[in-house]
């Protein structure tokens, strides 16, 4: 424990120090309801009349002045020491104040040069506020500073904690909704205090923003006693210090105080921590700041009390155009601000203002670590192919595919130890998963109690496992979006728990894309594993292959599917996924012992293909294929090339075609995706007329979503999970959502024309061999031994 500092450097605002700040705070709230109603007369040179006014006012003003009372206050610490901030804010519909913050300190004019600072820019920086093809609504990619959107609510304290991992010289100011903190993922984020080493990593200062309101109701943790929140945020392993109240002087007074004192603890902690003076966990401070919801706006319209009510939360006055009352209540509050105390002739902020700013790259609208391609350095890759397993004959041996992985990663760890920009996060399952050769090379960070029976723990590591799938995206978002690199391995059922945290990111990534001074960040790299068709231990509850369909809703620019069939496939695809950038990688791989199809080099050219025949498995060489085996994904592999190896010995004569799908984009067309293939490419690979089988991975219909344009899609039979799920064999779960190689041998005698009559015994055979299946199962508790033990024969 640091325990409570003796905090002596608490410097009083002096008069015009609190003037000038007050200064600042007005021309930000100034500028962020300009935003919300002024389309002209920026500077209120004269009356505000109708056409001075947007037509549809859209935007939220009550978390808008809590935000820039915080801006302004931290502008004023980091000039006093000289710190490198950046600021998160959870509530993002308050994107407005940052904005108004990024004008007055010159980012947004950097940003956005048409926009300058004076009366033409500011009355561009209003015009554009949340106007067609102008800024969005919320904080998002286009705000200076900003690697949090905060549209959706709950992520902001995990991301500002993954952001200052590995900086020790950042610190991250996060400002967290009093309704944002009701979210699971905000919740359950407190607690990533128990990982953060201040030693090496730098510090996240939480500021708890009790404004009492949400959109429509009281917040809870506006609502308990004091007693209560704070026993919850020690409890947390924090300590609250307050700020409390609506009066501007004594709150500026109260809150310079605060956070002096507050940088001051941070400070002894760090210091300590990095003198080895400091060896258990700190208790880091947390702020609690108090305010009126909709501060300094209007206390009443129409008899209905809005300030300090819910009814702050969005547009106050809504009716400004039409309403000369509302109207005119707009413009004293406007008025109220001084404005002309606080902008130049030219429009430009007085000096008094631009003296609260601190230097250049201590803005926090310039942060480099906002912008974090800018500090991406390349990761050093080991030769992946050094790792890879020795296939002499494709089936003759066997390994399990992330565990060879997990030896690369360490490696990884390794290779950029001195660099400190990769990490592994999981929800407590990297050694289940089977990737724990990294804890040879690296630990699991970890600042809680040890105990001796304890393994790979330590305040130092590479790894983070904390149980909640939120945090660790969170943190490996915060991590990649500073500069970093990282890899989230989760078990492919829980993913789903992400989904909305996966379109958040996505939407970040393609709204950066199209920003010039967003440099490009590394890509978001998930490993699902411990997937639908191995789930032995856990049954139904742990099958779910749906997290792809879900990711394909998203821009195809962004987002790539991979699923290795073995384990060099798997080693090359993620040495791709870790040099590639701005995209989202789901890479979805078996832990289980699965044959080795390919050699190191084969599996280079197919991961470059994508998509490509396995010659070896096929028996149309030289010949036009009676049919096309495909298949996506490690199980699929695996029966459909037992099913090859069936029709080969019992209908020899068949020409069969074996494509394996290591990239799923690849089924798309050229025009959808970039790595979709030219009809003349697929035409050539799955024929125009020949029935084609996929055995696909996951559920079958988005192989017909991703294909439905192809010439041959008619012939195009797909088999997947269906959702029969249970605790079972390995072989069971493939026969009973109908992917077995029995049943795939069965559809090939179906579709392939004049096959029917002859082939009636091999069918017959295949539909025994079936239930011969499931009286066995049912009986031994095992597959039968022909299918346990199946190798493929070349
Ligand atoms: C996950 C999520 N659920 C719901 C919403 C809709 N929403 C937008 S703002 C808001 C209230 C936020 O309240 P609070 O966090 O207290 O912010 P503030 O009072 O500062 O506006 C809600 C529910 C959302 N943006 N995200
Ligand atoms: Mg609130």
């Amino acid at each position: 424990m640091a325990g409570q500092a003796t905090v002596t450097d608490v410097h009083p605002l002096h008069d015009d120090e609190l003037h000038a700040l007050d200064a600042y705070w007005r021309a930000a709230n100034y500028l962020s309801v300009g935003q919300l109603y002024l389309l002209d007369n920026p500077l209120l040179r004269e009356p505000l009349r109708g056409e001075h006014l947007k037509p549809r006012l859209l935007g939220h003003w009550g978390t808008t002045p809590g935000l820039n009372f915080v801006y302004a206050h931290l502008n004023r610490m980091i000039r006093r020491r000289d710190r490198n901030v950046m600021y998160v804010i959870g509530p993002g519909h308050g994107g407005p104040g940052l904005l108004a913050n990024s004008w007055l300190e010159g980012t947004y004019s950097e940003a956005y040069p048409a926009v300058g600072q004076d009366e033409e820019g500011m009355r561009r920086l209003f015009r554009e506020f949340s106007f067609p093809g102008g800024m969005p609504s919320h904080v998002a990619a286009e705000t200076p500073g900003s690697i949090h959107e905060g549209g959706e609510l709950g992520y902001s304290l995990a991301h500002a904690y993954g952001a200052v991992l590995d900086n020790p010289d950042l610190l991250v100011a996060c400002v967290i909704g009093d309704g944002e903190a009701e979210t699971g993922p905000l919740a359950t984020s407190w607690h990533i205090n128990k990982f953060l080493n201040p030693a090496t990593d730098g510090a996240v200062l939480p500021i708890l923003h009790l404004n009492g309101y949400k959109i429509d109701n009281p917040a809870v943790l506006a609502r308990i006693p004091r007693e209560e929140l704070d026993a919850l945020l020690r409890g947390c392993g924090y300590v609250p210090y307050y700020v409390d109240g609506d009066e501007p002087a004594t709150m500026h007074r109260e809150m310079a105080a605060t956070i002096d004192r507050i940088m001051g603890e941070i400070d002894v902690i760090q210091h300590s921590a990095r003198e080895g003076e400091l060896t258990g966990r700190p208790q880091w401070p947390v702020l609690v700041l108090r305010t009126p919801k909709g501060w300094t706006g209007p206390i009443e319209v129409d008899g209905m009390p809005i300030e300090d009510t819910w009814r702050s939360h969005q547009i106050p006055l809504a009716e400004v155009r039409e309403n000369a009352g509302h109207r005119e209540q707009l413009e004293s509050w406007l008025r109220s601000y001084r404005p002309a105390e606080l902008f130049d002739e030219r429009g430009a902020p007085r000096p008094e203002l631009v003296a609260q700013v601190p230097a250049g790259g201590r803005r926090m609208g310039a942060n480099p670590h906002a912008n974090g391609g800018l500090l991406l350095k390349p990761l050093r890759l080991p030769d992946f192919r050094e790792y890879a397993s020795e296939v002499t004959k494709p089936g003759s041996t066997m390994s399990e595919p992330t565990r060879v992985l997990g030896r690369w990663l360490r490696d990884v760890m390794r290779a950029n130890d001195d660099h400190r920009n990769f990490r592994l996060f999981g929800p407590d399952e990297t050694a289940s998963n089977r990737l724990d050769a990294v804890y040879d090379g690296t630990a699991k960070q970890w600042l809680g109690e040890l105990r001796g029976t304890d393994e790979n723990l330590a305040r130092d590591g590479r790894v983070i496992e904390m149980l909640s799938e939120h945090v660790c995206q969170g943190l490996l978002e915060g991590y990649l979006l500073t500069g970093r690199h990282g890899l989230l391995s989760c078990y492919e059922a829980f993913i789903h728990i992400v989904d909305s945290m996966f379109n958040q990111h996505a939407k970040w990534l393609k709204t950066s894309k199209g920003l010039d001074w967003r440099r490009p960040v590394a890509s978001l790299n998930y490993l699902l594993t411990s997937h639908v068709w191995r789930q032995d231990h856990n049954g139904f509850s742990h099958q779910d292959p749906g997290f792809i369909d879900h990711v394909m809703n998203k821009k195809a620019e962004i987002i790539r599917v991979y699923l290795p069939p073995d384990t060099n496939t798997l080693l090359s695809v993620a040495d791709h996924c870790l040099r590639s950038r701005d995209y989202v990688n789901v890479v979805v791989a078996g832990k289980n012992r699965t044959p080795e199809w390919l050699d190191a080099d084969e599996a280079v050219l197919h991961c470059a293909r994508g998509a490509g025949i396995w010659e070896w498995a096929s028996s149309d060489a030289g010949r036009e294929p009676d049919v096309v085996m495909a298949c996506a994904g490690d199980a699929p592999t695996l029966e459909v090339l037992a099913a090859t190896s069936i029709l080969r010995e019992r209908l020899p004569e068949l020409a069969v075609r074996v494509v394996n799908i290591v990239d799923l984009m690849r089924l798309q067309p050229a025009s959808e995706h970039p790595h979709g293939m030219t009809d003349a490419e697929f035409d050539a690979l799955f024929t125009t007329d020949r029935p084609v089988l996929l055995a696909y991975h996951g559920y079958p219909w988005l192989i017909h979503r991703l294909t439905y344009r192809r010439r041959n899609h008619r012939n195009i039979h797909v088999r997947g999970y269906k959702e029969e799920g249970t605790t079972t064999t390995p072989f069971d779960m493939v026969v009973r959502n109908d992917m077995d190689r029995f049943r795939l041998v069965i559809d090939v005698l179906d579709r392939v024309p004049q096959l029917g009559v002859p082939a009636a015994r091999l069918r017959q055979d295949m539909v025994d061999t079936r239930t011969r299946h499931d009286a066995w199962t049912r009986a031994h508790g095992d597959d039968l031994p022909e299918v346990r033990d199946w190798v493929w024969q070349s």
